[in-house]
């Protein structure tokens, strides 16, 4: 039998896994589940079971290393330390096609920069949404696509990885591919710079409908000017397919 943990801070996801963990037999694995310390608004996690963890925390480190034969990160808002990801045998289910854009909010880059989106399933090592390949799915970008649409896309063909693999994830069945090429990383700072709509900027209608579309994202307010009395004003945009 398999103790494996999985770390999430996402109430969609980690519900979708719960369902899918309950087909599991006892024998095969057991779950535990929890959502990291830096969580802002975990009630919901909370209710559903979940406790916390602090992935920063040596002593919870090492409890989790003399406990777990499997570390699923479903989207964990902490970034997991060295020492964890040598020891257990850690998979990162990340929300974008590796190693276009790794990092931060994927699609918003993709978007942008026209590289390939959908979703990695890796084994993790030491550098973030890095290690080998164990499962991937591409996803399209259409012209009337925002941030929410091809998120939600992604987040579909994460929950398809998982309901196929969850099973094999577990006995290690699987081929590993090996990352060909570094590709890119966008951290916060990036996405951050991008929200700072520059009024003068210069670039075809398409890019500028690029970065609105790439910056809009359900009741995030992202993307804004600051007026001329100093006021920040949030930009969103509508895109409609006829
Ligand atoms: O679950 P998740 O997609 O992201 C989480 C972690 O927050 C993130 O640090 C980690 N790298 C990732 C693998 O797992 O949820 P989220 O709510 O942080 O972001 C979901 C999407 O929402 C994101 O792709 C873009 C959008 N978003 C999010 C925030 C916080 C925005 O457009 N603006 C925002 O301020």
């Amino acid at each position: 039998m398999k103790r494996v943990l999985i770390v999430s801070d996402n109430v969609d996801l980690v519900s979708y896994f719960k369902a899918i963990a309950k087909t599991i037999p006892n024998e095969i694995a057991q779950f535990d589940y929890c959502f990291s310390i830096i969580n802002k608004s975990p009630d919901k996690l909370k209710a559903m079971g979940m406790s916390v963890a602090d992935m920063k925390d040596q002593n919870n480190i090492r409890t989790i290393i003399a406990n777990y034969d499997l570390v699923i990160s479903a989207h964990c808002k902490q970034i997991f330390p060295k020492l964890l990801v040598n020891s257990v045998r850690c998979i990162n289910i990340h929300p974008g096609l590796n190693p276009y854009n790794r990092g931060w909010f994927p699609q918003v880059f993709s978007i942008i920069n026209k590289k390939p989106i959908g979703c990695t399933i890796h084994l993790m090592d030491e550098e973030i949404d890095h290690g080998d390949v164990i499962y991937q799915k591409e996803v399209g970008i259409t012209a009337w696509d925002t941030s929410l649409d091809v998120y939600n896309r992604v987040v579909g063909a994460e929950k398809e990885l998982i309901k196929a693999h969850l099973l094999d994830l577990i006995n290690e069945a699987y081929i590993c591919k090996q990352i060909e090429c570094e590709g890119n990383y966008n951290g916060i700072k990036d996405f951050n710079k991008l929200t700072q709509l520059d009024l003068t900027s210069s670039g075809t209608l398409s890019e500028h409908i690029d970065l609105l579309r790439a910056l809009t994202h359900g009741d995030f307010s992202n993307a804004y000017f600051i007026d001329e009395r100093g006021n920040r004003i949030f930009a969103k945009l509508t895109l409609e397919k006829e």
